[in-house]
């Protein structure tokens, strides 16, 4: 087998990837949780709810105010993945490692839940990927690979509800899946598949999933999510984690394996945390010795990004209120239907930069349990046990779906009649339960019920040495299919897009590698239907392909609206032609101030010339504005208009190391003209050596600027830190010759 190593500044590689994937097999199995590290120190700071560092990762934008670190929370955070493509899929989770996801879910492309077998291969699918064993052991093992580069493990997931639960299940337990949804409350409910069936599939893949320590997720937050009044259905919420999780753990799944799809119903403009905090509360206490999957609020959001962060902030704050071992994210991107690469990365990085500023919480508040919030819980579990007790009245979970109990409108007990009603005799999959033959026999592991082995010689208790292990002990039995599909797989579609993987050349993307997908962001001052039009007729006249406007949020009725747009590009860039000119390397700060702490540093500066502007050089100047002040060095400013002798004069009184003159005008090449007098000067007075002479100013051109004879020039977007680092770095420069 090909020994694979990523390196962090390349891509990764899908067709080695996919090499010799018959003979792959996973590293491990099993769930990971993260290792608490309590009292962990990091940079300047301390840490209360933290865990093991990741060796890589992309730290938050200010990390670079302290030291670049990167603390992570103690919950798992989730990010699911949806654009039907799983070669770009594994791309995507390479840059969520990164950003803090150790929990990749994979959304399975539509309809899968009512094929009544294994797909196979990689065709393309639709809002989410076939689930195949092609694709899964693919991802498993460049996630592999990934986890080694970041240094935490990271655990894969899709789903085991369908019709095809059991067969899926076994293919997991095989390719080292590591979590799943499975709860046959949701085939019922959500897909009409067969009750009977479902619950009787369920007790085969939960045993799997026990075997292989696959961590389990239900499906109870769909009913946060379909139900018209969401908020009305806490207590069936409690009900339905209560059957699943009761159920999961009687099949044989251990409680810390279970983990329950909790969801804070409401959002704002509700009084969300006054209404979703006593129901967190509740469940907490009601299911306690499960783990929380705190799911974000899908329902009420709409397509801003800025409005569903704010939700998905307010949903952990209930998390670090309450508890939650593992954080989805899914809210910017699959809640909003924009499943692209950006909104992952975002929504990973809203999770983590929340948990840790909310690090140590609990330890300065405490729930405030008499009064409203104590009031509302024990309410809410009483509606629950209310719920439960009715199941049982009418005869049981299969007779209250047929009267429609579920995901009623109404806050139980009251009843709107509008819940979701199915049939034991009815449903997808109806018909096909049969019960076992005398004779039958199942020389496998984690089968669900007898295996009758012994009348055949065998070991119940390990049924599966009768045949010298099944798949699960002897994965060398596992039939590896390929491709089904001569047209519709990765192969066909990589070499539609070779160009781009190897070659230069280059198309912007937002989910697809090539998708040549770009957003526009605007305002348009028009009316919101007005300006939908104006956007799209923009997008035309800038050539995009498919303009459609994906957002739009009034500003004011007739003053304008916020437009937010995509496109297609249909040109491509080639690097090959591009000039690139290197990042300029700029020291850290605390080196500048250790260097300038020991060889003291002192600097003359003026605007020259007849040029009043100051605003430029106090930004480099002034601590305000993170100017060279704010290293130590000694800063002499002359004011503007300072005739050029008199800056030289100065540095020579005072004995300066650098002068930094500031020149914004630059009519007739005065700017030029300017710093070479000053250069000129410096030799006349027999300084030259002895000073570093930089200029600055709008128009400057460092390439043109040091044809004048200075040291160095800055144009348009310096800093004090660039100038800075030239300085310092300049002076060893000349104490080492
Ligand atoms: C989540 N964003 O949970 P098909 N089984 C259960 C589910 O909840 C789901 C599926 C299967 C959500 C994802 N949930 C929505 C219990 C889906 C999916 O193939 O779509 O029917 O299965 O993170």
């Amino acid at each position: 087998m090909s020994e694979i190593k990523l390196k962090h500044n390349e891509k990764l590689d899908i067709e080695n990837i996919l090499k010799d994937l018959d003979k792959y097999r996973p590293k491990r199995r099993g769930w990971t949780w993260r290792t608490p590290v309590p009292g962990l120190k990091m940079g300047p700071f301390e840490y209360r709810d933290c865990t093991t560092p990741m060796e890589n990762s992309i730290a938050l934008p200010s990390a670079k105010y302290f030291d670049f670190i990167d603390p992570q929370g103690t919950s798992v955070i989730t990010t699911e993945i949806a654009s039907g493509r799983f070669e770009d899929d594994i791309r995507r989770m390479r840059m969520a490692a990164w950003h803090g996801a150790d929990h990749i879910m994979v959304i399975r492309t539509a309809g899968q839940s009512h094929m009544d077998g294994l797909m196979e291969g990689t065709p393309q699918g639709i809002g989410g990927v076939p689930i195949t064993r092609k694709q899964v052991r693919a991802q498993r093992k460049a996630l592999d690979l990934i986890e080694e580069e970041v240094g935490r493990p990271i655990n894969y997931h899709s789903y085991v509800s369908g019709v095809a639960g059991p067969d899926v299940a076994v293919m997991f337990a095989e390719e080292g899946i590591n979590g799943a949804h499975q709860d046959p409350q949701y085939n019922v409910l959500y897909r009409n598949i067969n009750c009977v069936r479902s619950f009787v599939d369920a007790c085969e893949s939960k045993s799997i999933l026990a075997w292989a320590d696959i961590a389990q997720i239900d499906g109870a937050h769909n009913a946060n999510a379909t139900a018209r009044e969401a908020w009305k259905v806490m207590p069936e919420l409690i009900v339905q984690h209560a059957i699943n999780s009761l159920f999961s753990e009687k099949v044989g799944i251990k409680p810390e394996n279970i983990c329950l799809s909790t969801v804070p119903p409401t959002a704002p403009p509700a009084p969300s945390v006054f209404m979703d905090l006593p129901y967190a509360v509740a469940l907490r206490q009601i299911c306690d010795r499960y783990k929380m999957r705190a799911q974000m609020n899908t329902k009420y959001m709409d397509s801003s990004a800025r409005e569903a962060t704010v939700t998905h902030v307010l949903n952990m704050l209930i998390s670090k209120l309450t508890r939650a071992d593992i954080q989805s994210t899914i809210t910017p991107d699959e809640g909003r239907n924009v499943p692209w690469h950006i909104y992952n990365m975002e929504a990973c990085d809203t999770a983590k930069q929340t948990m840790v500023g909310l690090d140590g919480l609990m330890d300065m508040v405490e729930l405030k349990m008499e009064g409203p919030l104590g009031e509302k819980a024990r309410e809410i579990k009483e509606r629950a046990c209310l719920f439960m007790e009715e199941i049982l009245e009418v005869g049981g979970y299969f007779k209250a779906v047929e009267e429609g109990f579920f995901v009623d409108s109404a806050q139980y007990p009251e009843r709107n009649g509008d819940g979701i009603a199915r049939k034991i005799e009815g449903g997808v999959g109806y018909g096909y339960i049969y019960e076992r033959d005398e004779d039958y026999m199942a020389p496998v592991t984690a089968h669900y019920g007898y295996n009758n082995v012994a009348q055949y010689g065998g070991d119940p208790t390990d049924p599966s040495s009768l045949i010298g292990g099944c798949t699960f002990e002897d994965p060398d039995k596992i039939v590896y299919i390929d491709e089904l599909n001569d047209e519709d797989n990765v192969h066909v579609r990589m070499a539609e897009t070779a160009k781009y993987r190897l070659t230069d050349i280059v198309k912007p993307e937002m989910e697809w590698l090539a998708d040549g997908i770009v957003m526009l962001n605007m305002f348009i001052p028009a009316n919101k239907r007005t300006a939908e039009v104006i956007a799209v007729e923009i997008g035309k006249k800038l050539g995009l392909l498919d303009p459609e406007v994906i957002n739009r949020e009034v500003m004011q009725e007739a003053e304008g609206t916020r437009i937010e747009m995509k496109g297609r590009v249909d040109f491509d860039i080639d690097i090959s032609k591009l000039v690139i000119p290197p990042e300029p390397v700029l020291l850290s700060e605390s080196e500048i101030r250790e260097d300038v702490a020991s060889h003291p540093l002192k600097v003359v500066c003026g605007t020259v010339g007849q040029d009043e502007h100051s605003v430029g050089l106090r930004e480099i100047i002034d601590i305000k504005h993170g100017g060279i002040e704010k290293f130590g060095i000694e800063v002499h400013y002359l004011g503007t208009s300072v005739p050029v002798e008199k800056l030289v004069d100065a540095a020579v009184e005072l004995n300066a190391e650098v002068i930094l003159a500031s020149t914004i005008i630059s009519h007739d090449n005065i700017h030029y003209k300017n710093m070479k007098r000053i250069h000129e000067l410096a030799i006349e007075k027999g300084i030259r050596e002895d000073v570093i002479i930089c200029a600055g100013g709008t128009q400057v051109i460092p390439e043109e600027a040091v044809k004048t004879g200075i040291d160095a020039g800055f144009g348009r977007n310096s800093h004090g830190i660039d100038v800075a680092t030239f300085i310092i770095e300049e002076r060893r420069r000349r104490r080492e010759k």
